[in-house]
């Protein structure tokens, strides 16, 4: 990953203007209660340029008219730090990692006057001052300061003629394109995923809570070498699962159900997003079968439309109106219209170092996108949800379903459930 780190910041370089400098922070674990903090997670965009998921770091980019250069800024041990916390990552090791120079990494301490220095063009180690300061702005929600914004503040009252500017849009765009690398994270992460379902059929008849199958998950797909959910699992029996976002699972099981699991194991910071949805007592019902063999056809038929030049707008059409068709089919629905009510929301999403991806849905499909087909039909009345969810690759002239050996057959679902107990 070192490499893909290198070239992803040869590519952002590209797209700064002459003249600035790029600050991005790996950021601190938000406090939790007391004197507890919750487990840190890498900040996204910093280990997709470093390849370092590690607290307390800032990485420092300077672009002149004719160079760039990289600095790396990290925490220096202390005693007490070793002694509580364990050594923080060496010098070497995050060269090692991330492929910056030993030499262009500093402690934290000397940080201020590095980015003094270039402010200054006749100490600016690229020869020309910067003007703009790239920031990541991310809005997690329309109301809430971007993390960013306090450092601008900070910057901007010692240096009020810089202009700020936004670096989060530049790697949203990179991010759409995935590395060779980056491809081979994301097929380990469904790899992991596979063993957890598979884990889950194993023992689907013999438990009694959704809980109980969503431990059964995470005791799989750790074993399997995965740091675990990379989003809280849903596993939602009968009408839970018309609720999207139903992360309770702890509801009983029963057998007359079907369970829609949708749920992703992460492999070094990449993630995989899977959904199924299998009979609790082995054999599908139906009307459920249906249901199934419906969103199935939809969930093939998708795919095969998820190729280069393809827009989000026209994939979402296509899948609507085939649901649509379906469901007047089977007399769900008169008009094409009413099928929101049985699918709400959309075909799918951007899928890597985020589960719902960085990058513009505006963009047609292009070689290297990774996203997510998944349509679905949720019958509440019927205590019915069905969602079936795969992970697709798109190639130079076609796609590469990543997880297609998940799966997906009803018939071998049921032999599978079969053949565990
Ligand atoms: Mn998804």
């Amino acid at each position: 990953m070192q490499a893909h780190a290198e070239n992803a910041r040869k590519r952002l370089f590209e797209r700064l203007e002459e003249g600035s400098v790029a600050l991005l922070f790996s950021g601190q674990a938000p406090h939790k209660t007391l004197d507890q903090y919750y487990a840190y997670t890498p900040q996204r965009n910093f280990f997709y340029l470093t390849n370092i998921g590690e607290p307390n770091m800032i990485l420092m980019l300077l672009k002149g008219n004719e160079t760039e250069k990289t600095y790396l800024f990290v925490e220096e041990n202390t005693e007490k730090i070793i002694q509580w916390e364990g050594a923080r990552m060496s010098k070497e090791e995050a060269s090692k990692r991330s492929g910056i120079p030993e030499e262009d990494i500093h402690y934290l301490d000397s940080f201020e006057s590095r980015f003094n220095m270039a402010m200054n063009y006749a100490r600016s180690p690229v020869g020309t001052p910067a003007r703009a300061l790239y920031l990541d702005l991310y809005h997690p929600a329309p109301k809430v300061k971007p993390q960013g914004l306090k450092h601008a503040e900070e910057f901007l009252s010692n240096y009020p003629e810089l202009t700020i500017k936004n670096v989060n849009e530049h790697i949203s765009y990179l991010r759409m394109f995935k590395s060779v690398r980056e491809i081979d994270q994301i097929k380990t992460a469904i790899a992991h995923t596979k063993k957890g379902l598979e884990t889950i059929l194993k023992h689907l008849r013999t438990r009694e809570y959704e809980y109980q199958l969503q431990a059964d998950f995470l005791h799989a797909i750790t074993l399997s070498g995965s740091e675990g959910e990379a989003f809280d699992t849903i596993a939602a029996n009968g009408e839970n699962a018309a609720v999207l976002h139903y992360i309770k699972n702890n509801t009983p099981l029963d057998k007359n159900n079907m369970i829609l699991f949708d749920l992703g194991a992460l492999h070094q910071n990449y993630a995989a997003d899977i959904s199924r949805t299998y009979p609790v007592g082995g054999q599908y019902g139906k009307r459920q079968r249906d249901i199934y063999d419906i969103v199935l056809k939809v969930n093939k038929a998708t795919i095969e439309k998820a190729v280069p030049g393809m827009t989000w707008k026209e994939l979402n059409k296509f899948a609507r109106d085939m649901l649509a068709q379906e469901a007047k089919r089977i007399g769900l629905i008169q008009e094409d219209a009413e099928i929101l009510k049985y699918y709400y929301h959309s075909i799918g999403h951007f899928l890597g170092l985020d589960v719902h991806d960085v990058g513009y849905y505006d963009v047609p499909f292009k070689e290297g996108m990774v996203l997510t087909i998944e349509p679905g039909l949720y019958i509440k009345e019927e205590g019915i949800g069905v969602r079936i969810e795969d992970d697709i690759l798109i190639t130079k002239d076609g796609n590469i379903n990543l997880s297609e050996d998940i799966e997906k057959e009803p018939d071998a679902i049921e032999r599978m459930i079969k053949g565990s107990s």
